[in-house]
């Protein structure tokens, strides 16, 4: 069955701005939308948005990524199979040409290959997931949930960026969920009854009103508490750092902190925290450009903790394996449109699980109402899914499909839970 049409449109992202929608219809009517999502903190080797400049928007407009699908990509993908993904992908990569899919962007290549997964799905009248998971048996993925949203998703009104929360004495997906809520619940109204609540951050999270970072790490245990659950037990914490956003050259500035530290100094601080608080999961510690601090916080924490890599692998396979070779990091976050093609994305997340790595699919900041995420992580197998927070209905949907997963018949082979945090064993 062949790709009859593909059409491309310019749709609005969860912060309102303009982004990159590719719907394929294959020659038996069935179809596939793909959505460009877009990350505010992100990896200097990520694929890099094709947006348009100048006044318009802002700058972020993207007819030149929309003219691009049109008279390039879809002339090339018109009478392909859409079940050929790797072919297809290929060919994207192919036709852009270059290293960083600068010329035809990498959001209009990941909604295009995206749109062609979904139309394989339809084609093969299966859901996504299960299309995904070729008869092999797989789980509903841990999900890592945002409480408090900080650094470049909250006007860096605290340096870090993610405090999240992971219900790790959940048996079920929608067991999860509800523990989150409870929690998300309490740290709305610890904010509330101090005069701190004022909306949301970028992802949903409560808006960081806290005088140093610190306090938002003894807010977060106060509202597991406060929930009815134990630290630790019930619900631990996973941070995402972000360190490449306030850290450059091994010199970390914590503006809320009023602080500069080294890499070694952000590396003790970081252990300290390890020491004092229910963490189990800490993305990004140092920066990208600081693969040596990297190395030395695995080195110190990799046996007892989860250290992710967002920033600097960027989900790429190439840079998973080098950075297994020095031992940096012992998860990798996957984010399709950093890779710009399901294939590499799929790549990546491979070369993670076979060498040892743990896998966290993961949404961005910017997102939209798809849902394809939460069916790649359930289908890949991947163990782990970050979609941001509990609020906002850009990530409800995505919490939301979960549930229906788990629940339809039929569903994938039981939920992952704690299991799958690295170091994996533990
Ligand atoms: C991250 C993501 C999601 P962004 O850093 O992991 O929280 O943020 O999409 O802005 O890169
Ligand atoms: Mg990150």
């Amino acid at each position: 069955m062949t790709i009859q049409s593909i059409l491309a449109r310019r749709i609005w992202d969860s912060r309102g701005r303009p982004t990159v929608e590719v719907e394929v219809v294959n020659a038996d009517g069935t179809r596939g939308l793909g959505m460009a999502p877009a990350g505010a903190s992100r990896g200097t080797r990520e694929a890099v948005e094709l947006r348009d400049g100048g006044q318009r928007f802002r700058g972020l407009d993207v007819q030149q990524a929309l003219r691009g699908i049109e008279r390039e990509i879809a002339p090339a993908l018109i009478g392909r199979d859409a079940a050929d993904q790797a072919g297809i992908d290929a060919a994207l990569v192919g036709l852009d040409g270059t290293p960083n899919k600068s010329r035809l962007g990498g959001n209009a290549l990941i909604a295009t290959s995206l749109a062609v997964l979904h139309a394989a799905a339809a084609q093969a009248r299966q859901p996504l997931w299960q299309y995904l998971a070729q008869g092999q048996p797989v789980q509903l993925p841990l999900p890592q949930v945002q409480v408090f949203g900080g650094g470049a998703h909250a006007g860096r009104r605290v340096d870090i960026q993610d405090f999240m929360v992971i219900a790790t004495g959940a048996r079920s997906f929608a067991q999860a969920m509800e523990m989150t809520a409870e929690v998300y619940r309490a740290a709305g109204e610890i904010m509330a009854s101090r005069g701190a609540l004022a909306g949301v951050a970028d992802e949903g999270g409560w808006w960081p009103n806290f005088s140093r970072n610190e306090e938002a790490l003894d807010t977060l245990v106060h509202a597991i508490v406060k929930a009815g659950y134990i630290p630790g037990d019930d619900v631990a914490i996973a941070l995402d750092i972000a360190a490449s956003e306030f850290g450059h050259g091994g010199r970390y500035r914590l503006g809320l902190d009023q602080e500069e530290l080294d890499t070694d100094g952000l590396c003790e601080r970081l252990l300290q925290w390890l020491e004092r608080y229910p963490i189990v999961s800490i993305e990004d510690p140092l920066a990208e450009d600081d693969e040596a601090g990297l190395v030395a916080f695995t080195r110190a924490a990799g046996q007892r903790v989860q250290v992710v890599g967002d920033d600097y692998l960027v989900t790429s396979a190439q840079r998973v394996r080098a950075a297994a070779g020095l031992g940096a990091c012992n998860c990798v976050l996957v984010k399709p449109n950093q890779a710009g093609t399901v294939t590499e994305t799929k790549a990546a997340l491979d070369a993670a699980r076979e060498l040892g790595y743990a896998t966290i699919v993961s949404a961005r900041s910017g997102e939209t109402e798809d849902v394809a995420i939460v069916h790649l992580a359930t289908g890949w197998n991947a163990g782990q899914l970050k979609v941001g927070s509990f609020a906002r209905s850009e990530r409800m949907a995505k919490w939301n499909e979960g549930i229906r997963l788990e629940s339809r018949t039929p569903a994938p082979a039981g939920y992952a839970g704690r299991a799958a945090l690295a170091p994996v064993g533990a």
